[in-house]
């Protein structure tokens, strides 16, 4: 590597953080490896490029190539999950779902969207975050029996608030989102519905999980979880209508399409530059999602997860909603006497990466929690089945029940890295 001469600092950080994905099992169901081909993309010569503006309208000269990149990307995330239209210039979920909020309301606006502590996510409303302070979000909850949304509050809420969008899907709901109940509660109080599918992305579109498209107004999602492509944002749409709000182009009178002005959302209303390097790993990454054999892969995904859900039954441990239909399971440690912090540092410290979450009705706080999140994106991408996914939690079992015991620590560890040694990662990247 060149970097090796020129910043040994920033070589040295880049090797360990390589060694540290190839010697760890990577359990954060929001993460996932990319490969080789997307990483060379996203490291390679369009960084160096400013296409403010979209393919053929730009306010920069020399875009011809970056045109193409951009073009390819949306063509192929249109092949991809059905739809007509779609925008990968977000850099983020996070901004992704900005330029939908700001395009479909008013500042000040009644939004629904699922509670954080019960699987949303921070641009679903909450205080802290832009959504929070500049819309009037109500949170929706998950039935306390079920672990699953509860349609009965839904209905209640929307017909007392009467908001102009509800949001569905969020990051720690482990079951098939239910666009077509949310449809029913948005069509009666005449919501716009905008689902969030950062998580199952990569499910939905190989058909393991039900598709927005046909039911949703708007889709956002993230393009690195499940869908395993670089670090990044997209919106979609399957049809895709004359604004209602009378908004109109100015020279020719013709009322603009909601794709025109979600594309002005985006940039210039919340971004400028876009990041084409990522655009264009985007493109490839919605390449390889599109052949036959990452079907199998987002299956294996799903298999995995059923096999660490059924092994942590079967061991005595509390899941939300008692189980799971994609990649992640939520795991209650209330019983455990273990909080998730407790269990997510322990843990680390045998090479198994995790985040605490909270919990459905966590009495504890957020720096805490009573939870931890496990997905099998990223581990499936190593080539792992259901046999290390049964050791896994086997491991993860013990390391829970003593987490303080050093010496049992160090021997999770040393059966941590034998499954790695046998799954390398990155193998060509370590110096
Ligand atoms: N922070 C991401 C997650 O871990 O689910 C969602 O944006």
């Amino acid at each position: 590597m060149i970097l090796e001469n020129t910043d040994s600092k920033m070589y040295n950080i880049l090797q360990n953080e390589i060694r540290r994905e190839d010697e760890t099992l990577e359990l954060i169901a929001s993460e996932n490896f990319v490969s080789n081909s997307v990483l060379e993309m996203a490291g390679g010569v369009m960084t160096n490029k400013y296409a403010e503006g979209y393919p053929g309208k730009r306010y920069y000269g020399g875009c011809q190539h970056v045109d193409e990149a951009e073009i390819l990307a949306q063509d192929r995330a249109k092949s991809l999950f059905s739809a007509t239209y779609a925008n990968v210039q977000p850099h983020s979920g996070s901004q992704a779902n900005m330029a939908v909020l700001m395009t479909f309301l008013e500042i000040g606006d009644t939004v629904m969207g699922l509670d954080l502590a019960h699987g949303g996510h921070l641009t679903h409303g909450s205080p802290v975050n832009f959504s929070g302070q500049l819309f009037n979000f109500v949170s929706y909850h998950v039935h306390h029996d079920t672990g699953r949304v509860d349609f009965d509050e839904v209905w209640d809420l929307a017909r007392k608030h009467k908001p102009k969008m509800i949001i569905c899907g969020g990051s720690a709901y482990p079951r098939f989102i239910e666009f077509e109940q949310f449809r029913e509660v948005a069509d009666e109080v005449n919501a716009f519905l905008m689902a969030d599918i950062a998580h199952p992305a990569g499910l939905v579109a190989t058909g393991l999980h039900p598709s927005p498209i046909p039911t949703c107004d708007v889709i956002t999602t993230t393009t690195h979880k499940t869908l395993r492509g670089p670090r990044g944002g997209m919106i979609m749409m399957g049809e895709d209508k004359e604004n209602p709000w009378g908004k109109v182009a100015t020279k020719s009178g013709r009322v603009k399409r909601i794709s025109e002005l979600i594309d002005s959302m985006v940039m210039p209303g919340i971004q400028g530059g876009p990041l084409m390097h990522i655009i264009a790993a985007k493109a490839v990454a919605f390449g390889e999602a599109l052949k036959p054999e990452f079907r199998e892969y987002t299956r294996q995904i799903v298999d995995n997860a059923k096999c660490i859900a059924e092994e942590f039954l079967s061991r005595g441990y509390n899941l939300v909603s008692g189980g799971t239909d994609t990649h992640l399971v939520l795991i209650d440690l209330t019983e455990n006497g273990i909080t998730g912090k407790k269990a997510e540092n322990s843990l680390e410290k045998v090479g198994i990466t995790v985040n605490k979450n909270m919990v459905p009705f966590d009495q504890k706080s957020p720096f805490v929690t009573s939870g931890i999140r496990i997905g099998t994106p990223a581990v499936t991408t190593r080539g792992m089945k259901q046999d290390e996914m049964k050791t896994i939690v086997a491991l993860i079992d013990k390391v829970v029940s003593s987490p303080d015991s050093e010496d049992l620590l160090s021997t999770v560890m040393s059966e941590v890295q034998d499954i790695c040694k046998d799954f390398p990662l990155y193998k060509e990247l370590i110096g």
